[in-house]
């Protein structure tokens, strides 16, 4: 009921709205509407109060919650159910449990701490409270386990898509899932799937983008090689008040639902586009580490599949598949 009080603040932004006129909207007492206001603001919401004139949202900073997830996205498949966690040992975890018990295509699960966010083999993600973006979405595509990489081509593709739109930040893509801003990682994405042999039965996308992190947060070996959108802000000038993570949320949904709708009529060649278009390794050279074997070689394409095509200093191609290589760039 808060979140009605606050959609009628909303509607009114930068206006006083009475607290009588709340109170009939919503069909409860001033009381009630009183205590809905000192909750919102305890939340973090800034309310103007006046005995006068009512309430008035002054300012909206970077508040995470179901509603502000909600609150005008614009899609109709990603995000049509939301569970909004405080805490969590994984969203991707999480999304999986939820996708086995038949939960809707689109589903989107986020939380504002990952008390264990996994990277791919095994490897951890730094997810601190209130510092980034830890979600996962849960998608039912009709296609072959084969196909599975065009799912997490489409994810990157969204979210420098998203950010360009949001926050006018431009990231590149290092194969197969790492965003880049300035050479350093601001995010990463897992995608996990369930198959039988011929067909997905659901695919879960974890999405981990670094936001309000400063150097500080970052330990060890991150400290050189992460970064996050409020580092790169302080540094470029963009104001931080553009970083709220329910409108980059928002905009990565939208920008990937329309990539799920190609993927759904099978029409990829699109995303591929947009993905060799935001590449910052295809042409370069690159180390490829895969198993025991190491090689230097350079990055020419990504097949139709999303698989990299290598051609190593001897002049032979290589096609590789993610989740079994490692790849290091030299710049
Ligand atoms: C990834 O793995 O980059 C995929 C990360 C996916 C995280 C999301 S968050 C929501 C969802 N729920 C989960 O549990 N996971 C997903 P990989 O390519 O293996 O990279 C992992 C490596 O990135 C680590 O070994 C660190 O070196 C580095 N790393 C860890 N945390 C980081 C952070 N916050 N920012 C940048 N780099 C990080």
């Amino acid at each position: 009921m808060k979140y009605k009080a606050l959609e009628n603040l909303k509607a009114n932004k930068g206006g006083f709205v009475s607290g009588e006129c709340i109170s009939t909207e919503l069909g409860v007492t001033r009381t009630s509407v009183w205590k809905y206001i000192n909750e919102l603001k305890d939340e973090g919401y800034k309310i103007k109060s006046s005995s006068r004139k009512g309430y008035m949202l002054a300012d909206i900073p970077d508040i995470l919650n179901g509603h502000e997830i909600r609150y005008n996205l614009n899609t109709q498949i990603l995000g049509r159910e939301v569970h909004y966690l405080e805490s969590i040992d994984s969203t991707n975890n999480y999304a999986k449990r939820i996708a086995s018990l038949g939960c809707e295509d689109g589903t989107l699960v986020v939380a504002d701490l990952q008390t264990a966010g996994r990277g791919r083999l095994g490897r951890t993600w730094d997810s601190k409270p209130g510092k980034g973006i830890w979600m996962s979405i849960v998608l039912k595509p009709l296609i072959t386990p084969a196909e599975i990489q065009i799912i997490t081509l489409a994810a990157s593709v969204a979210v420098v898509s998203g950010l360009m739109k949001t926050v006018d930040i431009v990231c590149g893509i290092k194969w197969p899932n790492d965003i880049l801003l300035e050479g350093k990682k601001v995010c990463g994405i897992l995608t996990e799937m369930n198959s039988e042999q011929d067909r997905v039965n659901h695919v879960v996308i974890g999405i981990g983008l670094n936001v309000n992190n400063d150097i500080e947060d970052f330990h060890g070996d991150l400290r050189k090689n992460a970064t996050s959108l409020k580092i790169y802000s302080e540094f470029s000038g963009i104001s931080n008040k553009m970083l709220r993570r329910s409108d980059i949320i928002k905009s990565i949904l939208e920008e990937m639902e329309k990539a799920y709708n190609l993927i759904r009529k099978g029409e990829t060649k699109n995303i591929i586009n947009k993905w060799r278009e935001y590449s910052v390794i295809l042409g370069e050279e690159i180390r490829v580490i895969s198993g025991n074997r190491e090689y230097t070689g350079v990055a020419q394409d990504i097949t139709d599949h999303g698989k990299l095509v290598v051609k190593d200093i001897d002049g032979a191609i290589y096609e590789l598949v993610s989740g079994e290589v490692s790849i290091r760039s030299f710049n």
